[in-house]
């Protein structure tokens, strides 16, 4: 039987997360260095007036010390890194010099990195983390909270309200737990530690960097989760630096402090990637066993949608399904011990998958969402 999984629906919850990033931080571990620490607390603190003292802060950094030759700024990538930032951004180097020796690698940022349970975790095991009761629950009291704004959002962006409200109930518990990692320290981590994603950690690391010096955040200061995703929305730096909006209009975008801005963030995201209003169903479909060799290569292939419903239905798969006017894939998942499910994904189904590349989590946004629709 074709049965639409989802659709439209409205509003929103929330619990507010107060903007980090903003206070002072004790900065040289050398206590009996007074005037290095003030110095030091004053770059960090966005005051870039140059003075004398200034100057000579990275020449007093302890080049000999434990602390300073395990730091990440005793690492040449980290120099050349720092010298890139300098000469295409005219970043602050003694700034940068002094926030990398304030920091070390994180290990447990690149075991988490390797673990990712959307990764390694069967669909029906995974889904229980999200679509359960008190998810619900809170995502209804979201809706309806913030109603006002996810129906802005959905006349802006052409998003369903339900979607934007799961998404930010799947990545944060809808704005409550947005992690508590100093960023800073899993960006560098993952830039010079993880081989596998360096280059990409590396492009994030600068955003980071662009972002807190476009919104005077400390370096250092700002928390998020280990992989360094941002706010209510678990935006990486360069989505925040692209994609997040001002949607309350108060003058700046805060991710962890305005639902409003959060909503508009995760709307504007999903319609840059190809949201399409006029879509937004994936149906569960019937499969012929006895044509398996066909269909089986075209399961879970690919990031977009493969074929029209006649080709579906000439390898065996749809044989119920009547209409169906956008191409879709072909998607499986494990919904008990042996047992899997396979569904028809349209375009929309995709495009969840730019926030997090797993089919697990594009079908669990979409569960909950159902659920959670008024
Ligand atoms: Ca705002």
């Amino acid at each position: 039987m074709m049965k639409p999984l989802l659709i439209i629906g409205i509003a929103c919850i929330l619990s507010g997360c107060s903007q980090n990033g903003l206070q002072a931080q004790a900065a040289s571990p050398e206590a009996d260095e007074k005037n290095q620490e003030t110095q030091t607390l004053a770059l960090l603190d966005g005051d870039l007036v140059k003075t004398d003292k200034h100057k000579n802060l990275s020449d007093n950094l302890h080049k000999n010390s434990q602390d300073y030759l395990t730091s990440y700024a005793a690492k040449p990538d980290v120099q050349m890194f720092i010298t890139k930032m300098v000469s295409t951004y005219q970043y602050d180097a003694d700034l940068l010099q002094a926030a990398f020796a304030k920091i070390q690698a994180r290990t447990k940022t690149i075991s988490k990195s390797d673990n990712q349970p959307e990764v390694i975790t069967p669909y029906y095991k995974y889904r229980t983390r999200f679509v359960e009761s008190s998810r619900i629950r809170e995502g209804k009291k979201f809706v309806k909270k913030h109603q006002k704004w996810l129906a802005k959002a959905q006349k802006d962006y052409g998003v369903n309200p339900e979607i934007i409200a799961a998404l930010i109930g799947v990545e944060t518990f809808y704005g409550r737990i947005t992690g508590k990692k100093d960023v800073f320290t899993s960006l560098a981590t993952l830039s010079f530690d993880y081989p596998r994603r360096a280059k990409y950690f590396q492009s994030e690391l600068e955003a980071y960097l662009l972002l807190a010096r476009e919104n005077q955040w400390q370096i250092g200061n700002t928390k998020g989760s280990y992989s360094g995703a941002l706010g209510m929305t678990q935006f990486m730096p360069s989505n925040y630096r692209k994609l997040a909006v001002d949607y309350d209009k108060d003058g700046k975008v805060d991710l962890w402090g305005s639902v409003p801005d959060a909503i508009g963030s995760v709307a504007n995201y999903l319609r840059h990637h190809g949201w399409q209003d006029d879509r937004g169903v994936i149906v569960a479909t019937s499969t012929n066993g006895a044509t398996k060799d066909k269909w089986q290569e075209w399961i879970n292939k690919g990031r977009k949608p493969a074929k029209s419903l006649p080709e579906w239905q000439a390898m065996g798969v749809g044989k119920d399904i009547k209409t169906l006017s956008s191409q879709t894939g072909l998607i499986g998942l494990q919904v008990g011990d042996a047992k899997f499910n396979y569904w028809l994904a349209d375009e929309n189904f995709f495009v969840i998958m730019r926030y997090n590349p797993s089919r697990r989590y594009s079908m669990a946004v979409l569960e909950l969402a159902k659920e959670i629709r008024l």
